[in-house]
């Protein structure tokens, strides 16, 4: 009479949420020690790029609405995380799902060769792995080929250790039935392997989480090759002897606006990988070819040294930014003209585009017309007069004005000359062809703190924010004050005809709770758009406005 119990599934459930848990801290401890891949974020970043633009988008959208409305902290780097939750949840899910079948199988065929079923079970899964880190991974330190192995041998392990529990449970069950030894026991046992095996799991998880974390970030950037800017006032660190150039303007920003120029790391991220491609410098090579007459080659040495800089304050956005958000960020590039390269390499007459790809497969166009005629449109290696960080695209990116930043690749490997237009990478998911930035205006601070004495009983609040037209130029600002009439700020000198302009205005306090919006005015007059747009497909447009009790 053999009332043999096997594991059920949800015990086997169990055991893949205690063996997953390990493999995940596994995978992390050894990217941070090793710098092999990090599985997960892999899978993740392909799903990402094969998913239909649409559904991305959407994504996006969400998480950016997400992270404003919980206020979870600076858009760009909740986003990243968000991406890191959802990548590590997704092969959990799998895995624990994975290890449920895998005990269903068991449960279900007889098997003469003990851990064979774990074996396949973890290639089944670590195999495709394996591809698809192989075809994505860029930031990994190891050898393509020690990467691969890690990553199937870490799943064979995972789910080996699966199947081997899956043993032990059966085995605490088929223990010989006496008199001795009570039903219960079976019971017990298995409790008890369950519990040291959880037990187990959040030692190695915790270790591998606590040791991983301790090893810190890899480095952040790896060039060599010295700036070729040494006596550049333009690109010393800005400090009091040597300021930044409108320091002097009479308006200054209100307390609470933000920055003029974005402290480095505060600058916003946005890409399609959830760890920043690593490029090496020793291996990189900027190729220029297609339609060209001197198809070339050159090293970052090369652009830096032989070539005149230039340097450029910028404003950034992102066309995921919100009126008011936080995707946009300013800072002084540095890099060459890339009309200058061209007129050395010559596309030739029936050449009518720049193909740019990067590291990362992403890739957009820019017609040679608007190249030739725009100086500021430059192959930058520097941000604030240091080599571009890992995250913002170094060896090399483009910066071309009055567009949003997906029409401007990081990590550029190659320039084509092509002779049609075609889509790039957002725009075949459904983005603006032109991506061209919107005109917006910002309310960053009503600083009620911060309140001026004016004669007699007059007291003023100062409100702040910016401003931004592209490279079109801000021409008034003008603050609204509940329903009353629209009134012109203040502008302070902007660091360059490309950044942002900060406004101010010291509003007649009244107390009370009021409504404060913000419109602006191009350089040549256009007002704003007013209407609400969200930001796909062509980036936000509407009125900023807050409401504050003074
Ligand atoms: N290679 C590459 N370049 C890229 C992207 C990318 O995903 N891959 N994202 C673009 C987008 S959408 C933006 S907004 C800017 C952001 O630049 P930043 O992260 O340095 O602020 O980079 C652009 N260049
Ligand atoms: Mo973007």
């Amino acid at each position: 009479m053999d009332k043999h119990t096997k594991p059920t599934i949800q015990t086997g459930l169990m055991v893949g949420i205690l063996l997953t848990a390990g493999l995940v801290a596994v995978f992390f401890l050894a990217t941070r020690a090793f710098g092999t891949p990090f599985a997960p974020f892999d899978v993740f970043d392909w799903s990402a790029k094969i998913l239909p633009g649409a559904l991305i988008s959407f994504g996006i959208e969400n998480i950016v609405n997400l992270i404003s409305t919980f206020r979870l902290g600076e858009t760009s780097s909740a986003a990243k995380t968000a991406e890191h939750v959802m990548a590590v949840v997704g092969m959990f899910i799998t895995c624990v799902i994975a290890s449920g079948v895998l005990f269903a199988i068991l449960n279900r065929v007889k098997v003469t060769s003990r851990y064979l079923p774990g074996l396949i079970l973890g290639l089944v899964i670590g195999a495709p792995v394996m591809l698809i880190s192989r075809q994505v991974n860029l930031s990994a330190s190891t050898s393509p080929f020690i990467s691969s192995l890690w990553i199937v041998v870490a799943f064979i392990g995972w789910g080996v250790a699966v199947n081997w529990a899956y043993d032990r449970l059966t085995l605490l069950d088929e223990k010989p039935k006496n008199d001795a030894v009570p039903d219960g026991v079976q019971q017990l046992d298995r409790r008890r392997f369950l519990v040291t095996l959880g037990g187990a799991s959040a030692v190695i998880t915790v270790v591998g989480g606590g040791v991983g974390l301790l090893l810190g970030q890899k480095e952040e950037t790896t060039q060599q090759v010295a700036l070729n800017t040494p006596d550049d006032e333009a690109v010393k660190p800005w400090s009091d002897d040597n300021p930044l150039p409108n320091t002097n303007d009479p308006v200054q920003p209100a307390p609470g606006t933000r920055p003029e120029l974005t402290p480095l790391d505060e600058h916003y991220r946005i890409d399609i990988n959830t760890l920043p491609p690593v490029v090496n410098e020793d291996d990189w090579m900027l190729q220029i070819s297609g339609l060209v007459e001197n198809p070339t080659n050159l090293k970052l040495n090369e652009i830096v040294e032989n070539y005149e800089p230039r340097n450029q304050f910028v404003t950034l956005a992102c066309i995921s930014n919100r009126v008011g958000g936080d995707l946009t960020s300013t800072t002084l590039w540095t890099g060459v003209p890339l009309k200058n390269i061209l007129s050395q390499v010559k596309p030739t007459a029936n050449a009518t585009h720049l193909k740019i790809t990067s590291a990362d497969n992403f890739d957009e166009y820019v017609a040679i017309d608007t190249v030739n005629n725009d100086e500021r449109i430059m192959l930058a290696y520097a941000w604030d007069g240091l080599p571009l960080k890992t995250q913002h695209g170094f060896p090399l990116r483009v910066y071309i004005p009055n567009h949003y930043g997906m029409k401007q690749p990081k990590w550029i490997t190659t320039i084509e000359a092509v002779a049609e237009w075609q889509p790039g990478w957002w725009v075949r998911r459904g983005w603006d062809k032109d991506a061209i930035m919107k005109t917006t205006s910002v309310i960053d601070t009503v600083a009620v703190n911060d309140i001026i004495a004016g004669e007699g009983d007059a007291k003023f609040v100062p409100l702040g924010g910016i401003a931004h037209a592209g490279a079109r130029g801000i021409s008034k600002v003008e603050v609204q004050t509940d329903d009353g009439d629209w009134v012109e700020a203040e502008l302070r000198q902007p660091l360059s005809e490309t950044t942002w302009v900060i406004w101010r205005y010291n509003w007649p306090f009244q107390s009370g709770s009021h409504t404060f919006s913000v419109r602006t005015y191009d350089a040549d007059g256009t007002p704003q758009s007013t209407v609400e747009a969200p930001p796909h497909p062509s980036g936000a447009s509407g009125i900023d406005s807050v409401r504050e009790t003074v």
